[in-house]
């Protein structure tokens, strides 16, 4: 059943350690006003937690799940096999392959149970929230004025001409 205390958007991690990536989803989430929760849901360490977050993500009335992990990231693709929500990916840089392990065991989901992967690290996280704020914006016209809105002031932000020195 769905509780109206819910937020639109769950992210949802595999460590804390995946916190300082995925801390940019919830800061772009922050600055477009959309509500989210995020979780530790370890596909690997806390299987029992990933099986019950998927399967009642969506009576617990979230929308929307971003699920990042490094390394042999199971996470969306599990996530995604248990919930039929929109999943989207964020593959966390790792130490040991820079995230290139996180990607493709992210991205190389087989047909039939998708999950939108993103670049890895913090663009994949920002767009991510980006990408999930435009989906809830198609029900939420006031989100989309605020989507254009941070569009333009990205585009304000980009100089004209290039600068010597240090930002
Ligand atoms: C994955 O293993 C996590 O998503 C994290 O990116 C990676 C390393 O986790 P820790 O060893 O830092 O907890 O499951």
């Amino acid at each position: 059943m769905k509780t109206p205390q819910t937020p639109p958007v769950a992210i949802v991690m595999g460590s804390q350690s995946d916190w300082e990536t995925m801390k940019n989803a919830a800061d772009t989430l922050d600055a477009l006003e959309v509500d989210y929760e995020a979780r530790i849901v370890s596909a690997h360490r806390t299987p029992e937690r990933l099986y019950e977050f998927a399967r009642t993500a969506r009576t617990e009335g979230f929308k929307i799940i971003i699920a990042g992990a490094g390394g042999a990231a199971h996470l969306p693709g599990m996530i995604a096999a248990l919930t039929s929500l929109p999943v989207f990916g964020v593959p966390v840089q790792s130490k040991a392959l820079s995230g290139q392990d996180s990607l493709l065991s992210i991205v190389q989901m087989p047909a039939g149970i998708p999950v939108g992967t993103l670049a890895i690290g913090k663009a994949g996280a920002v767009n991510a929230a980006l990408l999930a704020s435009a989906v809830l914006a198609l029900s939420d016209p006031e989100l989309a004025l605020r989507l254009d809105e941070w569009r333009e002031n990205q585009s304000a932000s980009v100089a004209d001409y290039p600068v010597d020195g240090p930002l």
